[in-house]
């Protein structure tokens, strides 16, 4: 039976082979919350890239360029991190280069695998169903926090592990673990995850909205895949 694995945190990623594997790439505080209600809203294109040089090159070729180290939005760049900006007019039709202290990190480290999808619990649903229907094994890398782990990106792949878990098989004590904490969380995700270190981090930065917002389960149908360089 083909099965779902869960890599905690980028750190443990050469413990994995992604060889022929989907990787679903996590972050949602805020990375992967961000792309997919971009893409949701209307934003043309995302280049995730790691570093910040990357990223201004591409605003220099035309790109909007989002920027974010340690929560905050990087300078000399047109947006942060946060979901909202990426729902604004200004951002709709647009092409998006990206880089976070986390969340492109892990896109990139993925690139061996056969398919990378961007996932979110603003999307489960939508990423259940289509890998409801996919032959290949499956691991959800939690993006973490400079190589750690964190409770937000676990408690999706928890909720992912737990959708699928009549048609993949779990592979090792990772997805159940994630699926026990996310069956503890689900009713009461905020109290559950306040206090988090990144949603303490976030919430010094004033931006607990962004916290209610990308904790909301299934309000989006998109499937982002990175596709070449861009989602
Ligand atoms: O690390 C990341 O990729 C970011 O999502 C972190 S933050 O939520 O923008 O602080």
């Amino acid at each position: 039976m083909k099965n779902i694995d869960v890599c905690l945190t980028p750190e443990l990623l050469h413990q994995y082979d992604l060889e022929n594997k989907i990787v679903v790439v996590v972050d949602i505080l805020r990375a992967t919350s961000c792309m997919v209600s971009g893409l949701a809203n209307g934003v043309k294109e995302i280049v995730p890239v790691s570093t910040l040089e990357e990223c201004k090159e591409l605003q220099n070729s035309g790109y909007l360029a989002a920027a974010e180290r340690n929560g905050s939005k990087a300078e000399g760049f047109d947006m942060g991190n946060s979901p909202f900006e990426y729902m604004d007019e200004k951002v709709k039709g647009q092409k998006v280069a990206v880089t976070t202290t986390n969340g492109t990190l892990a896109i990139n480290k993925s690139l061996s695998a056969k398919e990378i999808l961007i996932g979110a619990f603003l999307n489960l649903k939508a990423i259940s169903e289509y890998l409801k229907n996919k032959e290949e094994d499956i691991i959800v890398l939690c993006a973490g926090w400079k190589g750690k782990f964190n409770l937000e990106d676990t408690l999706f792949a928890g909720s992912l592990s737990h959708q699928l878990k009549g048609d993949f098989e779990f592979a090792c004590d990772a997805p159940l673990a994630a699926e026990a904490m996310y069956l503890t969380a689900k009713n009461d995700m905020m109290s559950y995850m306040k206090d988090s270190s990144h949603a303490k981090r976030l919430a010094k930065l004033n931006v607990v909205k962004d916290i209610e917002f990308c904790i909301q389960e299934s309000i989006y149908d998109v499937v982002p895949y990175l596709s070449g360089k861009s989602l």
